[in-house]
């Protein structure tokens, strides 16, 4: 392997300490990281980054040329506005279906557990399950918590399929936001009915009308944020715990050389949970003593590192461009994958060291880990075998090699919707009081990924200091909270770096300016904040000041979460550009033309400044409509761009 060092050194790849003394190993040992493939896939493809390139079917590949004198139609007729309308949509139904099938997996646990077939897990928030049932119509008198799991997961099943007109849990989003859904036919329905109608509207022949492919890969959107990740999130709260505010730490210094170090990657967090328990067995801590080390440690990466670190405040060691890094630190005896947003590269950086990578899912198998089928009914069985084999690899750890480079950053997580109210005193009351008396300007979602055409964390980092020095309130998911956390920006004493009125109130609640509320399924808590402040005023989500953001987004699952997010009527700036730009109406709808439709847009600026202006004036905008204080949008000044796409 030649690494080839992207940019003009590895300072330039990441803002954080720890990922460039991980880089500086990977530079004098020559091991590979994305950093590197990212710079060997240069130029990439220009049709396919404007997302004018189609291989759809066999009388393909096509690509046309919409600013150019190339060809402006496929072999089938297909323009760019078709094209990229089909690709658009197929992305989004990747990502809703990742998600979707993460809910899955958390409902079909909930089934078992309702059939008493499970040794591990259990009905954890006993009320959660009785409002979700009252939710489903589901009579929940006289019932056992077992009863009624088996019975709201038969019910919750229904949402899958093709019996549903409309999807239970979207009745949540106020009454506006729903008749709006109606009258652009974009009302979710069943989630895999979206899903594969995205398929078959797409093949080739089918829907040729681009504004009408768009629509259903909105409803498609919909029936992930508030269908198949809502579930995800909900049941996952019923199964495993109602986060509540919980203190750890970040970064890579979490991993600890006296100490068997687990890595915990992905997104369900169904085996996470039984390794969290296997980890506490005494007689494995006692096994681990017996092979010289202090203990077994944990630490997640990604959103299944989110899941543990919510609910049982395991401490995280990184976001999505730590994944190869953090085995290069020579201190991990085993990475446990689910699935979602693991490189396969991980098992290639793993040969360079004793890690071992398993593998739990039949759904994701890694070429070079060993696979370890998980099976919920016999969870704790498979949690301790597969903490055994992490405790057994401790002696093939090589000391010398061991390179821990920073000390942990503390943060705070565990702001579930409950939670948030529950600080409130049970009532939005008090933070629409502040936003009324404009000591909080308006609420932001940063949230999704990072991306190596971006500076790790420097999109979110920057963009949410931006916003808390403004009085804005951030609330983070993904990634993105990752970022802000190594970043020294969840915790209470954060307060100082936000303006007099947000830090006021932080400090008057003793939370953070920027709060930690999961996941990427976990997007839901956003919308289903954003519903209960509108349902509280009586008006539209669209109506209230608040934005999203993606700054460092790749994935499929983000443009769908993006998708929801315009589409239930909230602002979203994103930093990396989608490939929709050979299709100038299409750009045209999704950064103006959707105002009329759901009342907010879409904007692409990778600049973090800048769109922290784009988003002040937003917010503003919309106190104005309100009829409360607000700053003239003009009067807040666009800086110069310093950052553009990598
Ligand atoms: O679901 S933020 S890189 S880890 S896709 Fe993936 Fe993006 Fe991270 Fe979580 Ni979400
Ligand atoms: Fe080409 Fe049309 Fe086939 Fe796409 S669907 S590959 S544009 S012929």
């Amino acid at each position: 392997m030649s690494p080839v060092i992207h940019g003009n050194g590895y300072k330039k790849n990441s803002i954080n300490s720890d990922a460039w003394a991980m880089l500086e190993i990977a530079h004098r040992e020559g091991i590979e990281t994305v950093w590197d493939r990212l710079a060997k896939q240069q130029p990439q493809c220009g049709y396919c980054n404007l997302g004018t390139s189609c291989r759809i079917c066999s009388m393909g590949p096509c690509r046309v040329d919409p600013f150019g004198d190339g060809p402006q139609k496929g072999v089938c007729g297909a323009d760019a506005d078709i094209i990229v309308a089909r690709n658009l949509a197929r992305a989004i139904a990747a990502g809703a279906s990742a998600h979707s099938d993460h809910g899955r997996d958390i409902l079909e646990t909930l089934h078992i557990v309702g059939e008493g077939k499970s040794n591990v897990y259990k009905v954890s928030e006993p009320e959660k399950l009785r409002a979700l049932a009252v939710e489903y119509g589901v009579d929940a008198d006289g019932k056992s918590d077992q009863e009624l799991a088996k019975e709201l997961a038969w019910e919750m099943m229904e949402d899958y399929g093709m019996r549903r007109k409309k999807l239970p849990l979207a009745s949540r989003a106020p009454q506006m936001r729903q008749e709006t859904w109606e009258k652009t036919g974009t009302y979710p329905r069943g989630v895999d009915r979206e899903n594969v109608e995205v398929l078959h509207r797409t093949h080739m022949g089918v829907d040729n009308d681009w504004v009408n492919i768009l629509l259903h890969a909105v409803r498609t959107a919909l029936s992930d944020g508030w269908g198949g990740s809502m579930i995800a999130t909900e049941l996952s709260d019923v199964l495993f715990g109602l986060p509540k505010p919980v203190s750890s730490h970040v970064n890579l210094g979490v991993l600890r050389s006296d100490s068997v170090n687990i890595v915990l990657h992905g997104h369900n967090p169904m085996l996470s949970e039984v390794i969290v328990a296997a980890s506490q067995d005494p007689e494995l801590v006692a096994l681990a003593k017996e092979k010289g080390a202090q203990g077994i440690n944990l630490a997640g990466l990604c959103c299944t590192g989110n899941e543990v670190l919510m609910r049982k405040g395991i401490p995280m060691a990184g976001n999505h461009l730590m994944q190869e890094l953090c085995i290069m630190t020579g201190a991990v005896e085993l990475m446990i994958v689910d699935y979602q947003c693991i490189m396969p590269a991980v098992t290639e950086t793993a040969k360079c060291y004793h890690t071992k990578v398993i593998s739990t899912f039949d759904k994701a198998k890694f070429p070079g880990a060993e696979h370890i089928s998980f099976d919920p009914g016999r969870g704790l069985e498979i949690g301790k075998q597969i903490v055994r084999k992490a405790i057994e690899n401790f002696s093939n750890r090589v000391p010398e090699r061991v390179h821990i480079p920073v000390e942990p950053v503390p943060m705070m997580a565990g702001f579930s919707v409950e939670a948030i109210l529950g600080a409130l005193g049970g009532t939005p009351q008090p933070l629409v009081d502040a936003i009324v008396a404009g000591q909080i300007r308006g609420a932001v979602g940063i949230v999704g990924c990072n991306n190596p055409k971006i500076k790790q964390d420097l999109g979110h980092t920057e963009l949410t200091k931006r916003l808390i020095e403004n009085d804005i309130l951030v609330v983070v998911t993904g990634c993105a909270a990752v970022a802000d956390g190594k970043a020294g920006l969840m915790v209470p004493e954060a307060a100082d770096l936000a303006g007099p009125g947000l830090g006021s109130v932080c400090k008057a609640l003793g939370i953070p300016p920027v709060l930690h509320l999961g996941s990427c399924v976990d997007n839901t808590r956003i919308l289903v904040l954003a519903a209960a402040l509108a349902n509280h005023l009586g008006v539209d989500i669209s109506a209230l000041p608040l934005a999203g953001a993606a700054p460092e987004w790749y994935s499929e699952k983000a443009v769908s979460i993006g998708t929801y997010v315009v589409a239930s009527g909230i602002y979203t700036v994103l930093g990396t550009a989608p490939p929709i730009f050979g299709s100038l109406n299409i750009v045209k709808l999704l950064t103006e033309g959707l105002e009329d439709v759901f009342g907010a847009t879409f904007a692409v600026e990778p600049d973090p400044n800048r769109a922290a202006t784009l988003i002040r004036r937003h917010i503003e905008r919309k106190r104005a409509s309100l009829g409360l204080s607000a700053i003239d949008p003009e009067s807040i000044a666009m800086p110069e761009a310093e950052l553009t796409f990598v």
